[in-house]
């Protein structure tokens, strides 16, 4: 059964059928924090979804036919179109699907958080932690709002698109770097950890650890490290 902890799919495996009716798909990986970012927000709004997990160390050559670039997180949905780019599939489910809205109806308010976001990205890119933490307390400076979240006083897409990083997910002593110096960060934090989606999308930091070395070592293993 496809779903978040499920096996991944690699070389070899056979392309999976049609998307059923009613079921959105993701093809995602279970430590990806691109993919994560998709993952909260199919949770926040409370999409019906089905995950495949995709082996990044061995992908499958359909898996291109699906993503020319050969990257998590991919949307396919029960017509056979295909979404990729973490920011694009989060933006479509939020147009698509109805619900909460996560992404500001104020035109202003949906500029400045792709505004932060390019922000943010540029970040992800820098290979220095000391650089990244430089610049993330520039994104932070950059909202200068007395909001617990980015977006205002309840979560909007712009704490999802970052969250991957602050989480268990990345255990490097980046996080905890920033939020020693930062108190508001540290709110922002601890309220996120309080999120219902963020909650289901937790992954253990040991496990984390242990995936992250088999994953730079290149090894096969690594996508389906603990199951
Ligand atoms: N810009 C892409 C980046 C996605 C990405 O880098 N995903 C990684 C996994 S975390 C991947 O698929 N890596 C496979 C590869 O590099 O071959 C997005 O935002 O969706």
């Amino acid at each position: 059964m496809a779903g978040d902890h499920s096996r991944s799919l690699g070389k070899g495996s056979a392309a999976p059928g049609p998307v059923p009716e009613g079921v959105i798909r993701l093809y995602s990986m279970r430590f990806c924090p691109f993919a994560q970012r998709t993952r909260l927000v199919l949770r926040a709004k409370g999409i019906s979804h089905e995950v495949i997990n995709i082996n990044l160390k061995n992908k499958p050559d359909w898996f291109f036919e699906k993503n020319p670039f050969g990257l998590v997180p991919v949307l396919e949905t029960s017509k056979g179109q295909l979404i990729y780019e973490s920011p694009i599939t989060c933006e479509y489910l939020d147009e698509a699907f109805p619900g909460k809205k996560l992404m500001p109806s104020d035109p202003y308010e949906r500029a400045f958080q792709k505004m932060l976001l390019e922000h943010f990205s540029k970040v992800l890119h820098d290979q220095e932690i000391a650089e990244k933490f430089g610049k993330l307390e520039e994104v932070r400076i950059l909202s200068k709002r007395n909001t617990l979240f980015y977006g205002g006083d309840s979560v909007s897409m712009f704490d999802y698109m970052i969250w991957p990083w602050f989480s268990s997910l990345i255990p490097s002593k980046f996080p905890i770097c920033i939020t020693r110096h930062t108190p508001k960060l540290q709110r922002w934090m601890e309220a996120m950890k309080e999120d219902p989606a963020v909650k289901a999308t937790m992954t253990d930091p040991q496990i984390f650890k242990d995936y992250l070395q088999l994953y730079l070592k290149n090894s096969v293993e690594a996508c389906d490290y603990g199951l």
